[in-house]
């Protein structure tokens, strides 16, 4: 078993007593437990066959260390199995519906009988659910609408998701006979917000067949679907899906350009091969001889011109390489051959980032940490945004407080030199579009990002306007996490984005890429839109603790997704330049 099916589990267990009604207290324990076993770097298979204490490991417990123990040697916890007699399994599923909640998930259960996101349906398209007492139409229209948005996406796993459930695979495979390369492709080399199943490319010369057969036999694989002499295919236990293919090195570049795609931008591709008397496929670009039928020749017939790398298959049909990232059949081939591809953003261009919490709000450590965390990353300057105070779960900053977090940032600044550490606040946008702060605090800020957090269910028209007289405040720098999305969750709210961009433009406010994969906020096609109009684009992180800040480099994916040049992007100014901006309005 993998460490993340062990954060699975325990993530589970915390749902099912949560629904059950148990203490917070409890169900903190085991969700803060699967937090650390999430970002443990040794599996703990290895750790418990070594003797090792699990409970030196931060906040895993005597109780959920055994737990543990248990998990790993019976595959089960008995003390789970206790719950499930009482609570069933799948009301864990309801509970990720938008607007469901475990407290409602279990009146579900015990009011109307109903276990699955089916039954669920069923009862909120009959008028059941809104007769509950503090369920109402409303509820039940906003229950049918999750549900709606759960089945799109139930099928597709977020990027982040997809790399940690396949991290134990990868190394399984460096192990597999024969093997001489592997690379990832498919939508997860060209850094999808999400992808549907995974591609894995393997080169071997020798026996193919035999790299086959040691994927499928992969300990984490639930199921084999497919066992040929070059082809697998096996479905995790999380439930996710892995292609395998194995090619010979002549053929390296033309399968890793074809597994790659995206499959439309490989047609466009062959569109330019076939007129320059060139065939193209996965094992190679050949030369159709004269007055040959391209059709009836063998699938290496023919003059080979490329096929062993993927410069090579770009150079013979004259094209430079195409970064993965652009295949989308978005113009980037027509670029390429006039030479007007994007010099891309890269990760190294980033020196700073202006959105994150500390304890001041939600988040979990201080600013001092927060700030050497930025300098161990090489960053140059920072800002602390914590919530203000209208969302009242976050113990937000009043003004009285945010001048005593001043002082703070004060200190730490005479503590951790080599970085500007800027005082910023996440103001909310109040449902009028008013910001949640006085004037004499916006004005003592260095970094205004103002986010939407409430009334997600306004119409387009004031959604429009309640954003547009947000930023127009003068004050404001950043507009957070734009969309309100929350990927697989929640979907954007009903905004006139091209309304709010063109704003932005003028206004010289920027706009936000939220880096944080669960958000991806604004995504690849916003943020290049976004370029188009003239809006500077921020890439922040929204970190709630020192390795949230490491999310940096999904947004930096997206934001190459969306052409997105150095020069597009806030946080790559040097601090000088920064500050200037910051300064614009005179504020
Ligand atoms: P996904 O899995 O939905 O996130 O998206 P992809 O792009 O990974 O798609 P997938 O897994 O179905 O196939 C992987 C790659 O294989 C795809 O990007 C291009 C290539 N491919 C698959 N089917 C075809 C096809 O019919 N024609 C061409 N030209 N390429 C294909
Ligand atoms: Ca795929
Ligand atoms: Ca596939
Ligand atoms: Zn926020």
């Amino acid at each position: 078993m993998e460490n993340v099916e062990v954060a699975r589990t325990l993530e589970e267990m915390a749902d099912l007593l949560e629904i059950q009604g148990a203490n917070a207290f409890r169900v903190r324990a085991y969700r803060n437990a699967a937090r650390t076993v999430d970002g443990l770097t040794r599996s703990l298979v290895d750790m418990v066959a070594a003797g090792e204490d699990l409970t030196e490991l931060p906040a895993v417990g005597k109780n959920v260390a055994a737990h543990i123990v248990e998990l790993l040697k019976t595959g089960t916890i008995s003390r789970m199995a206790e719950v499930e007699a009482e609570i069933p399994r799948s009301l864990v599923v309801l509970t990720r519906l938008d607007g469901v909640g475990p407290k409602k998930a279990r009146r579900l259960w015990n009011e109307l009988g109903i276990r699955t996101v089916d039954e669920l349906e069923a009862a909120a398209e009959d008028g059941r659910v809104e007769k509950l007492a503090g369920f109402g139409a409303r509820s039940a229209k906003k229950i049918l609408r999750s549900i709606q948005d759960y089945r799109k996406h139930a099928a597709r796993f977020r990027i982040d998701d997809a790399e940690r459930l396949i991290t134990g695979l990868l190394e399984h495979m460096n192990e597999a006979p024969g093997l001489e390369r592997l690379e990832v492709a498919g939508s997860m080399r060209r850094r999808r917000e999400t992808v549907g199943d995974v591609d894995l490319l393997a080169q071997c010369d020798g026996d193919g067949a035999a790299v086959v057969r040691h994927f499928g036999a992969f300990p984490g694989a639930d199921r084999v679907e497919e066992e040929g002499e070059t082809k697998g295919n096996v479905i995790l236990q999380s439930g996710l899906s892995v292609d395998l293919r194995v090619v010979p090195a002549r053929s390296w570049g033309a399968a890793l350009q074809y597994f790659t795609g995206s499959k439309e931008h490989t047609v466009t591709l062959r569109i330019e091969a076939v007129h320059d008397g060139i065939r193209m496929n996965e094992w190679g670009l050949f030369r159709v001889p004269e007055g040959a039928d391209p059709e009836q020749m063998g699938k290496e017939e023919g003059e080979r011109l490329a096929g062993d790398s993927e410069e090579g298959v770009y150079a013979a049909l004259g094209l430079p390489w195409i970064e993965p990232v652009l295949r989308e059949n978005r113009g980037e081939v027509e670029a390429a051959r006039e030479h007007r591809l994007p010099e891309l953003l890269s990760p190294e261009d980033i020196l700073g980032d202006l959105h994150m919490h500390s304890t001041w709000s939600d988040g979990k450590n201080t600013i001092e940490d927060m700030a050497r965390a930025c300098v161990a990353r090489g960053y140059r300057y920072m800002a602390i945004t914590d919530h203000s105070a209208a969302l009242a779960m976050v113990q937000g900053l009043t003004p009285e407080k945010a001048r005593r977090q001043w002082d703070e940032i004060d200190r730490v600044r005479e503590v951790v030199k080599d970085i500007e550490i800027f005082r910023g606040c996440e103001v909310d946008i109040l449902r009028d579009g008013t910001l949640d702060m006085p004037d004499e605090i916006l004005e003592g800020l260095d970094v205004v990002v103002a986010s939407v957090h409430s009334f997600f269910d306004q119409d387009e028209a004031t959604m429009t306007k309640r954003v547009l007289r947000a930023i127009r405040d003068p004050r404001v720098d950043i507009l957070g996490h734009p969309t309100g999305r929350i990927i697989n969750k929640r979907e954007p709210f009903r905004m006139d984005l091209e309304a709010v961009l063109e704003a932005a433009a003028e206004l010289d406010v920027a706009v936000e890429l939220n880096a944080n994969p669960r958000r991806l906020d604004l995504n690849d096609m916003h943020v290049r839109r976004a370029k188009d109009l003239g809006v500077r684009v921020v890439i922040d992180t929204d970190a709630h603790r020192p390795e949230g800040l490491d999310d940096m480099r999904f947004g930096v994916d997206q934001a190459r997704r969306g052409w997105l040049e150095a020069a597009d992007v806030l946080n790559t100014y040097p601090v000088e330049r920064i500050r200037a901006w910051l300064a614009r309005r005179g504020s």
